[in-house]
């Protein structure tokens, strides 16, 4: 099959932007005496005794053999006079929402990916250069304001943007133009392909496909042998065809989770067990947002169908299930008047990021 570029359409130009060493430049822009020194994010290394995992750290720590999710222990062996710190998420959130602000006023298509990664499609610019252009503006702008630094890909296609915007970490600024876009991606190990972790990677070394060249070249039937129908479009991405679009997010207001009884109750272990594993869901879809919140509403449905809700608004940004379960308590104690219980539900909201889904699941 032939790449992305089809004739007589022109190409898309698709930016990919990834923040430096995130959490870890937020502390350097508020605290200009770490700057220039090993700084590590993450659990407390409790002099080398410490449980838990580094969250990321500067391009200083880095130098040391220091990454993200090593065991913080380990870390503090590589270089014990690293300065450590706890994560601070709300002022991460806070910057975050900022760098995609400065992103929006653009008025392209924005597609926020995690915390710190968006993709803008600027195909509307229409040439390459005016694309580097407003990638410059976009560095210069989030350095001006933020005291931040990131490193964004300009490609014809996501998958190759988002790779390309790794290539020159920390500050780069690649482009990969149509016609180089299978001899970029040709040289580079396969493990570049989002998606493909060590899993994944090490069976395709075990068939001897090493590079994205050697994806793109094997047989297909053998392929789907081993990964099923998901291989074809592994297979078009090594080979330049990736026709995944900017997708646009409404702005989430809550989220959400309810589950109905399969008999009606009033027994308290049951209730106070199904509030704490609702709890641990909507927790976890708010971290897989990147999002925080500062309101917590219970609602609880009666025999007979009768509803109440009860909320309330804390005085900080939070995500963790103790803190959820403990506020939905306190509501369903105010609530509860007695009566046989059919359904219970958590919703979270007040976020202070602003683009994710809409997300409301059924048990
Ligand atoms: N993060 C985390 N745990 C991980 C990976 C990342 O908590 N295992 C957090 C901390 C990072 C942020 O997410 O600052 C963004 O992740 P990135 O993978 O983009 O890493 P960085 O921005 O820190 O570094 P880089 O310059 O490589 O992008
Ligand atoms: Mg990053």
């Amino acid at each position: 099959m032939e790449p992305d570029i089809v004739q007589g359409i022109s190409p898309r130009i698709i930016l990919h932007l990834d923040m430096d060493s995130f959490y870890a430049s937020v502390e350097m822009q508020d605290r200009p005496e770490l700057r220039g020194k090993p700084v590590v994010i993450g659990a407390d290394p409790n002099h080398g005794k410490g449980r838990g995992v580094v969250a990321t750290c500067s391009y200083e720590a880095r130098a040391f053999g220091i990454r993200s999710a090593m065991p913080i222990s380990q870390a503090f062996i590589l270089c014990p006079h690293a300065v450590f710190l706890p994560p601070d998420f709300p002022r991460y959130v806070k910057a975050s929402a900022d760098v995609m602000a400065i992103l929006k006023a653009h008025g392209f298509p924005l597609q926020q990916v995690s915390i710190d990664e968006a993709f803008l499609d600027v195909s509307h610019l229409g040439t390459l250069p005016a694309a580097t252009d407003l990638a410059v503006r976009i560095k210069e702008t989030i350095l001006t304001h933020l005291g931040l630094t990131c490193s964004i890909g300009l490609a014809p296609t996501k998958v190759v943007a988002k790779i390309a915007s790794d290539v020159h970490k920390p500050g780069g600024l690649t482009i990969v133009e149509p016609e180089n876009l299978v001899s970029f991606l040709a040289p580079m190990p396969v493990r570049k392909i989002p998606g493909i972790g060590k899993k994944s990677e090490a069976v395709l070394f075990e068939m001897g496909i090493r590079t994205i060249r050697d994806l793109a070249a094997f047989d297909i039937q053998v392929l789907i042998a081993r990964f099923g129908r998901s291989a074809i479009a592994l297979q078009d991405i090594a080979a330049g065809i990736d026709k995944s679009e900017v997708k646009e997010r409404d702005g989430v207001k809550s989220v959400s989770r309810e589950t109905t009884f399969s008999n009606d109750t009033d027994d308290e272990q049951l209730i106070a067990a199904t509030m704490g594993a609702l709890a641990e869901e909507v927790c976890r879809n708010l971290s897989d947002e990147s999002l925080y919140c500062r309101t917590v509403t219970v609602k609880v449905r009666y025999q007979g169908f009768v509803t109440r809700t009860k909320a309330r608004t804390l005085p900080h940004y939070m995500g963790d299930p103790v803190t959820v379960c403990t506020c939905a308590h306190t509501l369903l104690r105010d609530i509860f008047d007695g009566r046989k219980i059919r359904l219970l539900g958590i919703r979270l909201s007040s976020f202070d990021t602003c683009d994710a889904l809409q997300m409301t699941l059924e048990v």
